[in-house]
């Protein structure tokens, strides 16, 4: 039986991914850092078959402990501070989880695990203001956020441990991706999830910033898959993941709404607060090197995928009980 650590478990990529590998028959070992509330929420259905240990990317012991205890043949790290609004509220903390704490666990590999194969989650946002259309694995990069540095950072750490200590180290370069355990605060579930609010006579308005910024959605499900079979290969390298097709926020607002039978214009406010200083206008991947050394494809197209969240939301505000009402 493998071993895998996932840092970052209670997100929603973390949840699909020990799914994926306990479904491979992996023993699966999720790392969580300590709060003072639940966090286990996407993992709740999950937690008979996982190992949960504290820890926390900024605290070297506490990663060096896990790695010594566990020696896990595959460690994926999935922790980061990951939305991109929030990184210009906390720059420095966003560097030292999504950046330095790279090289913690890197480091903690390295001196305590020295034969794990390493998964960092790297990001298209490191692309940023885009230099070539579409989007490959030699594509120069210039991010545009103090996310988009700071995972530049982590990108570079990772080849330069490859190169440096020839350890398995890969980068997967993920396009956006989405699901109905997607935090509410990023746009495609934000708006699923306005749309069951507003159908269920919730609320009436749902406030966005720019609606032509384009992007390339695909479904997490897919995209925990082609993490795996990176790690599978016998030669680490780095691969871009994406569905080779981009739609805008102005699209994925029409198909929500129309999927709940609703006319979006009546109820979209453009709000500045949601603009942000400098935006990423155009993101499209082309993911053909994945294709070719891992056989990975995306399986869920766009119209899919957004009716995948709204009929999700649908389903969750239904069952949840009405604010107004009486206990
Ligand atoms: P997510 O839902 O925001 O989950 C982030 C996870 O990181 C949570 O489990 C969080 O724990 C954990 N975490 C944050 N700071 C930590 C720290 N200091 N120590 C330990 N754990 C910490 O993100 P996601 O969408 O699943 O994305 C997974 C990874 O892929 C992230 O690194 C993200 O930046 C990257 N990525 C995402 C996308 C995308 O479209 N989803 C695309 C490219 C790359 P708590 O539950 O305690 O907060
Ligand atoms: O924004 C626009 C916004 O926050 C998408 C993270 O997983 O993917 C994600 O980063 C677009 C942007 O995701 C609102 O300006 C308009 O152009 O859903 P998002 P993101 O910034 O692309 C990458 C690949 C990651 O790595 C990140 O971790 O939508 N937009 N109006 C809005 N965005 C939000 N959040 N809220 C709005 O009201």
């Amino acid at each position: 039986m493998k071993t895998a650590l996932i840092t970052g478990i209670t997100g929603q990529d973390g949840s699909y991914l020990a799914e994926f590998l306990i479904g491979k028959g992996y023993r699966v070992i999720g790392l969580t850092r300590r709060s003072s509330t639940t966090v286990t929420s996407r993992i709740s259905h999950l937690l008979e078959k996982i190992e949960l240990v504290p820890g926390d990317l900024l605290d070297q012991s506490s990663l060096m402990d896990v790695l010594s205890s566990y020696n896990p043949d595959e460690v994926y790290n999935l922790a980061a501070q990951s939305f991109v609004q929030t990184s210009w509220n906390q720059p420095v903390l966003t560097a030292e989880f999504t950046a330095v704490g790279v090289t913690r666990l890197l480091e903690a590999v390295r001196r305590c695990a020295p034969k794990a194969r390493f998964y960092q989650a790297s990001s298209s946002e490191m692309f940023g203001k885009v230099q070539a259309v579409p989007q490959i694995e030699s594509t120069p990069f210039y991010p545009r956020s103090p996310y988009g540095v700071a995972k530049l950072y982590g990108h570079w750490i990772t080849v330069n441990y490859r190169e440096s200590f020839n350890m398995h180290a890969t980068s997967g370069i993920l396009f956006n991706h989405e699901s109905p355990r997607r935090g509410l605060e990023f746009v495609t579930r934000k708006i699923s999830y306005h749309v069951a609010m507003i159908k269920h006579g919730r609320t009436n308005e749902l406030r966005l910033g720019n609606l032509d910024a384009r992007r390339d959605w695909g479904f997490a499900g897919d995209y925990v898959e082609a993490m795996y079979l990176m790690l599978q290969q016998d030669r680490p390298d780095d691969y871009v993941i994406a569905t080779n097709e981009t739609h805008s926020v102005r699209e994925f607002v029409e198909l929500a709404f129309a999927r709940a039978d609703l006319d979006w214009q009546k109820y979209v406010k453009l709000d500045d607060k949601f603009n942000r200083p400098a935006e990423v206008d155009l993101l499209i991947g082309d993911p053909a090197r994945a294709k070719k050394d891992l056989g990975w494809v995306p399986k869920t197209d766009f119209k899919s995928l957004v009716n995948m969240m709204v009929d999700a939301d649908l389903n969750l505000v239904a069952s949840e009980p009405h604010p107004h009402a009486h206990p």
